[in-house]
């Protein structure tokens, strides 16, 4: 049966009530009221149930629609602190007890007040292995059970600060609803920081890609800061969460006075910016947390209560978490890479570490992949002789805290699985399920889908059935739609967090029957991504080549993942530092791996290796006779060490290749000067890179490579630059968006912007809108510079901008925007018309620079001065290849997979289609 409340959600706002915790404080208690339990709140739901009912009669006198049991800390570790654990559930259901006459008796036909359980964190932080998942989880079971029995209408699990705890209170509560068969709303509040993150590090985004998938039924947040701290994560929220949207903020910031903390915000202040985040933000359920009073939730509920609620178009985009940030299934110009090394069966430097139990050692090697460019790393610790829980729950935990990269578990025992899932805060990805015992009661098949399920995480489905590994294309499709089937119909996962990967077979190993295998793979992945768009796929890329050396591994597996990719993979586990972009590979290696792969053999291959007797095979063989990754790298540098020396400067940066760079500098330096070198040779090779990248050429690692080498190339040239003159021309505040780490495009408009007498006030990676603001008014800023390389970022600029506008500081402050995603268009009239400033794309440091020179001129009244007209076409948006959150930035070419033009602007210029390596 759907609970009435559930009816009520979502329709029409809701009124919750105000703090207990202050308002208790405010009772003048004695230490014999707290059963000589001093602080010890829950104590009073047995010892002074008058003074816990008086408080909800008077929130519900005030206009409260639901109002929650004094239950804060009736949990394990908050109980544990008085040594009452055991104590829990008798407390929970006693505290409901009393809520329930409370609004019962308050309840009119046609207006229902409801009682919502109060689940806090308790006093210890399972992410940082205080107390331990399964015993938080079992005890918050049992106190929701209690909670149920006695009446609660809902649950409202709050003040999250570690998503690993978060996880654990809503599958407890889960599991009570189905032990007692009730229908239990269950509803999450996370608290972010002053710093912009919860307690321990995790952005809004990721605490919504955790949450949601568990099957909640509202997100929110409560405590520790008042509304104004809370607006940009709302919008995160609002803009991205498919559940209602809750809000519950303290009486603003605590102010530590003489007799304690003192809230600020009064009622008519928190009524002030609880009615505009209703409507901003579409808010489902408003209420207050430390600080607020009847008084406060009578104005609030005077001003909101039944109202309906706000229209959202929440932009769902599927995504995995580690603790810390989102990671999107989708990546914008490449495909999504699985980090292969973490795993005892795949790499002998990893198996020897977790032998050794060198802890820091694979921690170490996770890290690596991390700035090798994965994505997300797989983690397989099985191994015969050891016992894989227990490494699991070692190597996991470290992991969640450790590494920044959301996790694959990758193991063929259910128990590891359920492991990994019970010590990582973030959203994992299970690899696998396939249904080679088959899909009955016992198959492993029937014991991993519960646990996938319970902890919301997406998983790998691999085409294997009763027959066994699907060798042909028909096969492989075949497996994959039953597998998606029963996956979404009785299971029900959602499609886009299935991937399906079609297996991947060595190839090379001279048998006739293994041949195919490779165009078979990639046959099947073209077939099924046409058949289900929504679904994913993945490869184990690396068992392509099983038998080659290292050197012929290296291509064949970057031509392999290159074609597969031109299919439509999704993703892959791989190497990351070990893929090359196609076209640093030599031409014939690369060729005859293309014949390998679609084994075109004799005069099936094109010339002019097509002729009679022609093996790929034995040609890939004698190619790398005697060549090793050293070997190569020797006749790239002798490629180089040809070229003429601005050209080869040029080629540095593309190949991000420091070797001899400051001698070549310095031989430059003889020729032009330190400014001309940077402008016309070094950003010309940046420009490149920009280029390959945004056509889904060059991976993310070479562009930080490249981006390693310029830098390196900048700072040596830096003590030859002659300063325009020093600082004083004009101020501009430098800032990477919130959620984007990438700072290279950022750091050139710095240099060369700071070179050409302004000052720069370069705030680094990640900034928050709240972060640039305050920067650029204490720092008088004549602009503001945002950019970022994610297509998300996108989106972030575009609501810095709305922030900006609200802020009444538009006219402040021009802003110049750059990053690979954007495109001219989109700046400057998709984002210029909502901006009630100036906004203009700089497509590169030196367009950045004479942005700012026009500032300053319409700053200093010169005759006839203005800001650059707008340059771009107006160009209808449309959906970015493989991205869903995106949409609006996705306005020129350059973004799908394949690159090239974009039919839908076939009259865009030249330097609008290109996107810069900036970010
Ligand atoms: N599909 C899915 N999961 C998978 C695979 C797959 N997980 C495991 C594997 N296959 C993918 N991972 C690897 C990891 C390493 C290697 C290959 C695949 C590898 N390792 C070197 C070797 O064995 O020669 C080790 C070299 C070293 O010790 O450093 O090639 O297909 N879903």
């Amino acid at each position: 049966m759907t609970s009435a409340l559930r009816s009520a959600l979502g329709s029409r706002l809701l009124i919750l009530d105000g703090a207990m915790g202050t308002m208790l404080q405010a009772a003048d208690l004695s230490l014999d009221d707290f059963d000589g339990l001093e602080g010890c709140n829950e104590i009073l739901n047995v010892t002074r149930p008058d003074v816990i009912s008086e408080i909800h009669d008077r929130y519900l006198a005030a206009g409260a629609d639901l109002i929650e049991t004094n239950t804060f800390g009736a949990n394990l570790s908050a109980l544990g602190e008085y040594n009452i654990a055991e104590r829990a559930v008798e407390l929970a259901g006693a505290a409901t007890r009393l809520a329930r006459r409370a609004a019962d008796a308050a309840s009119t036909p046609d207006r229902p007040r409801f009682v919502v359980g109060s689940v806090g964190p308790g006093t210890k932080l399972p992410t940082l292995g205080h107390i331990a998942f399964a015993a938080i989880r079992d005890v918050y079971q049992q106190t929701i059970e209690a909670m149920i029995d006695e009446g609660a209408d809902a649950v409202q699990i709050e003040t999250c600060q570690d998503l690993l705890q978060a996880k654990a209170a809503v599958i407890g509560a889960h599991r009570a609803a189905a032990a007692r068969g009730v229908d239990l709303p269950v509803m999450v509040d996370i608290t972010v920081e002053t710093t912009g993150t919860m307690l321990l590090g995790s952005e809004t985004g990721a605490a919504l890609t955790v949450l949601e998938p568990l099957g909640i039924d509202a997100i929110g947040m409560n405590c520790a800061t008042g509304p104004a701290e809370m607006a940009e994560h709302l919008r995160t929220l609002s803009g991205a969460a498919r559940v209602p949207v809750t809000c519950m903020p303290n009486a603003g910031l605590p102010v530590i006075t003489g007799e304690g903390a003192r809230y600020p915000l009064g009622p008519e202040d928190l009524t002030e910016a609880l009615t505009d985040y209703a409507q901003r933000f579409g808010l489902s359920v408003v209420g207050g947390c430390c600080g607020t009073t009847p008084e406060h939730i009578a104005m609030v509920s005077a001003a909101l209560a039944g109202r309906p609620v706000a229209p959202r178009h929440p932009v769902h985009v599927d995504a995995v978490a580690s603790l810390y940030s989102e990671v999107p299934l989708s990546q914008d110009t490449a495909y999504l890479a699985i980090g292969e090394r973490t795993n005892a069966n795949g790499s002998k430097a990893f198996r020897e570490a977790m032998l050794a139990e060198n802890w820091d050692e694979c921690i170490d090697i996770a890290k690596t992949q991390t700035r090798d460019g994965a994505h997300l790393l797989d983690l397989c610790v099985d191994y015969v002789g050891r016992d894989g829980t227990a490494d699991m729950a070692t190597l996991a935990a470290r992991m969640s805290t450790a590494v920044t990269l959301p996790v694959v578990l990758d193991s063929t025992e259910p128990q590891v699985l359920r492991t990994g899932l019970e010590h990582l805060a973030g959203r994992c990805i299970i690899n696998s399920v396939n249904f080679e015992d088959g899909d009955g009661p016992e198959s492993r098949y029937q014991r991993v889908m519960p646990l996938v399920r319970e902890h919301g995480a997406g998983v790998v489905a691999l085409t294997i059935d009763e027959e066994g590994q699907a060798r042909t294309r028909e096969w492989k499709v075949r497996v994959a739609s039953r597998l998606i089937d029963d996956l979404v119909g009785r299971w029900g996962m959602e499609v886009g967090d299935i991937l399906v990967d079609c297996l991947t077979f060595p190839i090379a190993t001279g048998q006739q029957e293994t041949r195919r295998d490779g165009v078979e793979t990639i046959e099947a992945i073209r077939e099924l991504k046409s058949r289900y768009p929504g679904v994913r796929t993945t490869l184990g890329v690396s068992n392509i080549s099983f038998g080659l050396n290292p050197a012929a591994r290296i291509v064949l597996n970057s031509v392999f993942l290159h074609e597969a990719v031109e299919a439509g993979l999704d993703s892959a586990i791989v190497h990351a530092a070990k893929i090359l972009p196609i076209d640093r590979i030599p031409e014939e290696q690369r060729d005859v791996a293309l014949d390998l792969v679609w084994d075109r053999r004799g005069t099936d291959a094109p010339a002019p290796r097509g002729v009679e007797g022609y093996d790929p095979l034995t040609r890939f063989l004698e190619l790398f006779e005697g060549v090793t990754a050293a070997s190569m790298k020797a006749e790239r540098e002798a490629e180089l060490a040809a070229m003429p020396l601005l050209e080869r400067l040029k080629q540095r940066i593309i190949d991000g290749n420091a070797k001899g760079l400051i001698e070549d500098l310095d031989e430059a330096l003889t020729i032009k000067g330190a400014l001309d070198i940077v402008n016309e040779d070094l950003l010309a090779g940046m420009q490149v890179v920009g280029e390959l990248f945004g056509s889904g050429r060059m991976q993310l690692p070479f562009v930080l490579q490249s981006a390693e080498v310029m830098k390196t190339a900048v700072a040596h040239l830096e003590p030859h630059m002659e300063k325009t003159d020093a600082g004083g021309k004009g101020t501009l505040v430098l800032a990477t968006v919130k959620g984007d780490v990438h700072d290279i495009g950022k750091n050139l408009v710095d240099i060369i912007v700071s070179n050409n007498g302004y000052s720069v006030v370069n705030l680094g990676i990640k900034q928050p809108v709240q972060a640039i603001i305050r920067a650029a008014e204490e720092h008088h800023a004549d602009a503001i510079g945002m950019s970022g390389l994610l297509v998300k970022s996108t989106m972030v600029m575009r609501d810095n901008l709305l922030e900006l506008n609200r802020e009444g500081l538009a006219r402040n402050y021009p802003v110049m925007l750059g990053g690979a995603a954007l495109t001219r268009s989109y700046v400057e009239h998709d984002l210029n018309d909502l901006f009630e400033g100036e906004v203009r794309y700089a497509r590169d440091a030196f367009e950045g620079l004479r942005l700012m020179d026009s500032v300053m001129a319409v700053k200093h009244g010169v005759p006839g001065s203005s800001l650059p007209e707008i340059r771009a076409r107006r160009v209808p948006a449309r959906p970015r290849a493989g991205s869903v959150g995106g949409a609006e930035a996705a306005t020129s070419g350059g973004s799908g997979k394949s690159g090239g033009a974009d039919p839908a602007q076939p009259d865009v210029r030249s330097d609008v289609a290109r996107p810069t390596p900036a970010g």
